[in-house]
């Protein structure tokens, strides 16, 4: 059925029927946006059968389903993406050219769907991808934002946000589904009635509610003809506002309603690992996981009668705490509306639900103010508040008289609601995403829980899908694998072990560096498109692509730079073989010092770009609204991969595993994930600098660490921290960088995140990359066997751990001869 509509002929015809019938338009006139839409209708048409047999098994076998509940989805584009797991990527883009079109240029037309923020976001994007392709039911369910992720411009060297209104032109994969709508109720009050049978149950009166509306996007296994679902819910007044209501009497409620709904899902917070705390966050929250609950019961019970059975069929992974409400919610179903006693739902959500924690960093642990919560959900706090009077009894009876532990465990207390401990309560499983990650929690953030938990607690280090970040992100590259090793590699990474053979192999190594080479000149158009700057092809791409934040240290990056042209001014003979620093990264709106940072690599580039004295021996490159369309060809070009971290604060990372993938040398400290990459690539092909994740957390305890220090013996790192409020790149206003400067050394936590603390280390490490390179055979060789080692970082790898500790879930297969 497949080979026939991706025979060209029949996919021509279909796509100038439907650029016909939708826009009365043939080839010479319709836009690239209209072929766009054409092509997706055509591929949508094969999705369609496809999708339909997946979940008419799902009805028939009725396996075990995971609902993987986030609050982002960083899905990027689909259609790539798509035809690539069809397997139609070749003949559709032979199709197109037929017609005289670049498959490139029409895949551009699509908007990155851009429901997410960074790491956590994508993760789950890979997921789905990887549960598709494994042959396992899930649905994700998540917020069809109607503006996602913000566009970045620089403007004069400052990031300004702009809307992203991704919906503009429609999405041609979603499909609303208003059919199997769900209400979600927000205030009013609780009242306690008694039934006939003189039960007492709980009733919520005088709310507001609205209409959760999914609109359902497909998730296309890698050759296998199953297609899993993702469900994005929109929000919908209840009730159209009209002059009968009005005679009703109800218009304030009606307007009221109205309001609510329209505002729910206007927009996804901008922050990383950050919480901001509005109110209106906490209704998204809860309007989604309500939503997602009232369906996957109400599906569960059209093919089981026993409530009880539920964890044989069903878990809830909770994607951080933002979706923790889900306990709640689920007791006050199974308790109102299933008419449960207290024992068996617990008994029931106790083993449904699930939680991965995402960070450590103090500024993202959700709480929220009881005032908030009672107010905006009566029923699910009094639920909540249940469940940690009887949490404290147990605690109590554990440790008794211990109040400290009460304090410190207790899901209420000082007058906040701790997402994360009725996460961690609840959940039958708790994980990290990194080795390291998960040994920090156990001993550090969540050791009392451990203690009381243990065999909750498990790792489950993140991985990537290798079908968008090699298959079709670096094409070329995939081409050179699949050569070597055959295409197994697509749905199981380890056989880039394989590779090992060919690292010490001549002219293996040069096809490689000239792969690179032109992934190099593809970014290098791109940027000279995009920032005007023209980069030296044969320079080192050094590469440091993520969000901006503190801990992860892009300012530790520039200082560096700033350092380097300090030596070269001083000394223009030195042995420094040229580098082009490329950064792309967006700082949340409200994140003063991570904007600054922005404008200070922006200055900083301005003026090393343009002293024509340093022969362009480095460069520095920002790059305009890094986003995962662009981030594909970033990884793919990049000859080293910078992952600084302060160790210990970065949980996991999944941009080094992207970057290691493509072939990129690990410039990193061994914090997060990198600590395995370290493992599996061996000491000599990373590059490892830096305090360790323990000697961090010790200085942290003690209170010990004074960069004023390091300022006063080391002058060259006094010289470039002066530079910062002598005018050398803001001439025109010395005050710009004071912040910084002040961040670094006087302010209350000076250099939280010891960057001094690490420069000359990680100065000694760029000074090895500088040697390493211009030994071209040893460089292609250990960026050879960072691909070859690469296999563990898959996210089929992470997914079948989950599967197999966590979820249980069964295998299916879809039988590509119904539909
Ligand atoms: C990120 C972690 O920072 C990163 O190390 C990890 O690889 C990734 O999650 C996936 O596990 N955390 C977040 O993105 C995060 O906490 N975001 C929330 C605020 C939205």
């Amino acid at each position: 059925m497949r080979d026939n509509v991706f025979n060209k002929k029949v996919f021509i015809k279909s796509v100038k029927e439907n650029l016909m019938t939708q826009y009365r338009k043939d080839l010479s006139t319709a836009s690239n946006q209209e072929i766009f839409q054409a092509v997706c209708i055509s591929v949508k048409d094969v999705i369609m059968d496809e999708w339909l047999a997946t979940q008419q098994t799902f009805a028939r076998e009725q396996p075990k389903t995971v609902y993987y509940l986030s609050m982002e989805f960083l899905m990027g584009r689909a259609l790539g993406n798509i035809l690539l797991n069809l397997s139609a990527y070749d003949e559709v883009a032979e199709a197109l050219q037929e017609l005289g079109l670049d498959i490139n240029a029409i895949e551009d037309e699509e908007p990155d769907p851009a429901l997410g923020n960074g790491g956590l976001g994508r993760l789950a994007a890979c997921f789905l991808d990887s549960l598709a392709t494994l042959g396992y039911a899930a649905c994700g369910c998540g917020i069809r934002y109607r503006y996602g992720m913000f566009k970045q411009q620089i403007i004069d060297g400052f990031q300004i946000e702009v809307p992203d209104n991704w919906l503009e032109h429609g999405y041609p994969f979603e499909l609303r589904r208003p059919e199997y709508r769900y209400e979600v109720k927000f205030g009013g009050h609780v009242e306690q009635e008694v039934d006939e049978n003189g039960k007492l149950s709980f009733v919520q009166k005088d709310y507001r509610s609205v209409w959760a509306i999914p609109h359902d996007m497909p998730i296309v296994g890698y050759k296998n003809n199953l297609i899993d679902t993702l469900i994005i819910w929109d929000a919908e007044a209840k009730e159209v506002f009209s002059l009968d209501s009005f005679d009703k009497g109800d218009y304030q409620k009606a307007v009221e309603e109205e309001m609510l709904a329209r505002n729910l899902v206007d927009v996804l917070y901008p922050n990383d690992n950050h919480v901001a705390g509005k109110e209106l966050r906490l209704k998204q929250q809860y309007f989604f996981v309500s939503a997602s609950i009232q369906r996957a019961i109400e599906r569960f019970k059209q093919k089981n009668d026993n409530l009880m059975d539920m964890p044989k069929k069903i878990v809830f992974q909770m994607n951080d705490t933002h979706p923790t409400v889900a306990v709640a919610e689920l007791m006050r179903i199974l308790l109102d509306d299933e008419h449960l006693e207290w024992d068996e739902a617990w008994e029931i959500t106790t083993h449904c639900v699930a939680y991965t924690n995402h960070t450590i960093m103090a500024e993202a642990l959700e709480k929220w103010p009881i005032e908030i919560f009672e107010r905006l959900l009566p029923r699910v706090y009094q639920i909540i508040d249940e469940i940690n009077r009887r949490f404290v009894l147990e605690v109590q009876a554990r440790y008794p008289g211990n109040d400290e532990k009460i304090r410190k465990m207790a899901i209420l207390y000082d007058g906040q609601v701790r997402m994360a401990h009725l996460a961690i309560v609840a959940g039958y499983s708790i994980n990290g995403v990194a080795k390291l990650h998960t040994e920090i929690l156990k001993k550090q953030e969540l050791r009392d829980f451990y203690e009381m938990f243990p065999d909750k607690f498990n790792n489950k280090t993140n991985g990537i899908t290798q079908r968008r970040f090699l298959g079709h992100g670096n094409r070329l590259l995939a081409k050179w694998v699949t050569d070597k090793v055959g295409d197994k590699w697509y749905t199981d990474l380890s056989v880039l072990k394989e590779l090992t053979d060919y690292a010490d192999n001549p002219k293996a190594q040069e096809e490689f560096m000239e792969i690179k080479h032109k992934n190099k000149v593809r970014l290098a158009k791109y940027i000279k498109e995009h920032n005007g700057i023209d980069v030296d092809t044969n320079s080192i791409f050094d590469v440091q692509v993520k969000r901006l934040h503190e801990y992860k240290r892009q300012l530790l990056n520039i200082l560096h730079v700033m350092y380097l042209y300090n030596v070269i001014k001083e000394n223009p003979d030195v042995d420094i073989y040229p580098r082009t620093f490329i950064f792309g990264a967006k700082a949340a709106a409200g994140y003063e010092t991570a904007k600054k940072t922005i404008k200070l690599i922006n200055n900083v580039a301005e003026v090393i770009n343009n002293d024509s004295s340093i022969n362009g021996k480095i460069k520095v490159v920002f790059i305009e609204d890094y986003k995962v369309s662009n981030a594909e060809m970033i990884f793919a070009a990049a000859d080293v991969s910078e992952q600084i971290s302060t160790a210990s604060k970065e949980a996991s990372g999944t941009g080094n595993m992207k970057f290691m993938l493509n072939g990129a040398i690990t410039l990193g400290t061994l914090d997060g994930a990198n600590v395995e990459m370290y493992d599996e690539v061996g000491a000599d092909n990373i590059f490892i600098f830096g305090m360790s994740a323990d000697e961090v957390i010790e200085h942290e305890k003690r209170h010990d660490y004074n960069p004023i220090d390091y300022y006063n013996n080391d002058p060259q790192i006094k010289k470039v921290l002066n530079q910062l409020i002598d005018g050398t790149y803001s001439a025109n206003d010395r005050e710009l960088f004071r912040t910084l400067y002040n961040a670094l050394l006087h302010d209350k936590e000076a250099d939280k995140y010891f960057i001094l603390a690490d420069f000359r280390s990680y100065a000694k490490a760029q000074q090895k990359v500088n040697r390493y390179y211009q030994d071209k055979n040893s460089w292609a060789k250990s960026a050879i066997l960072n691909v070859a080692n690469a296999g563990k970082f898959s996210s089929d790898r992470t997914i079948q751990e989950y599967v197999d500790d966590i979820w249980h879930l069964d295998k299916v297969k879809i039988d590509n001869t119904g539909a």
